[in-house]
């Protein structure tokens, strides 16, 4: 390994998510690992930011290591904002389609993507939050097969393309978590922890 590259871990068991920050960071010579077989107190917050922090320090205390994790929902405008931080009860609950019945009829289809970043080491009890967010709206029908989770039913504005339709590569242009994890891997590749 080249020695500018630095090394994070991220902590989260989907790997979707995974896949799309690891190749953001890499244009930083950030190179993410992942840790997915720890299991996580998700507490249950209105703010993401709570969600995230509470997250990594309970990870980080258990595993002696500088962690991070993303945590990350959609908000509706019809719904008033909901899932939002239940994005991923929701999503494994009534998922696409319970979505798209919930706000059938809605004219009002405004959405937004959140991702919050949340970093720290075994020496701090203060995390880091990067955060990124995506504006757009609910389609009236899935489009495409790529990605996860609300990938076919959001698109992102200015785009034609739902996130289904989109590769990882064109995803990456527009979404909260690549823009969180743009803002994570330019701090970390120039601290020094
Ligand atoms: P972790 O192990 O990292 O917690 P997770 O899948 O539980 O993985 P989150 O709690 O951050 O992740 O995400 C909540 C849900 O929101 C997620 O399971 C998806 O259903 C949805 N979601 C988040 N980001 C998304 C994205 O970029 N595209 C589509 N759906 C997304």
């Amino acid at each position: 390994m080249p020695a500018n590259v630095k090394v994070a871990i991220m902590a989260t068991g989907n790997f979707g998510k995974f896949n799309e920050a690891r190749l953001v960071t890499g244009k930083f010579n950030v190179a993410l690992a992942m840790l997915s077989k720890i299991r996580s107190v998700e507490i249950q917050h209105d703010d993401l930011e709570v969600v995230a922090t509470a997250r990594v320090l309970n990870v980080v205390e258990r595993c002696g290591l500088p962690l991070v994790v993303e945590d990350a929902g959609l908000f509706t405008n019809a719904l008033n904002g909901f899932p939002g931080p239940y994005s991923s009860y929701a999503y494994k609950t009534i998922g696409n389609d319970g979505l798209l019945t919930l706000i059938e009829g809605e004219t009002n289809r405004k959405a937004l993507f959140k991702s919050v970043v949340a970093y720290t080491n075994p020496e701090s009890n203060e995390p880091l939050c990067f955060t990124g967010t995506v504006e757009g709206e609910i389609t009236l029908g899935k489009r495409g097969v790529e990605g996860f989770g609300f990938d076919p039913v959001f698109k992102p504005s200015g785009s034609p393309k739902t996130f289904g339709e989109m590769s990882v590569e064109e995803k990456n242009q527009y979404s909260h978590r690549a823009r969180a994890f743009r803002k994570f891997a330019e701090w970390f590749s120039g601290c020094s922890s």
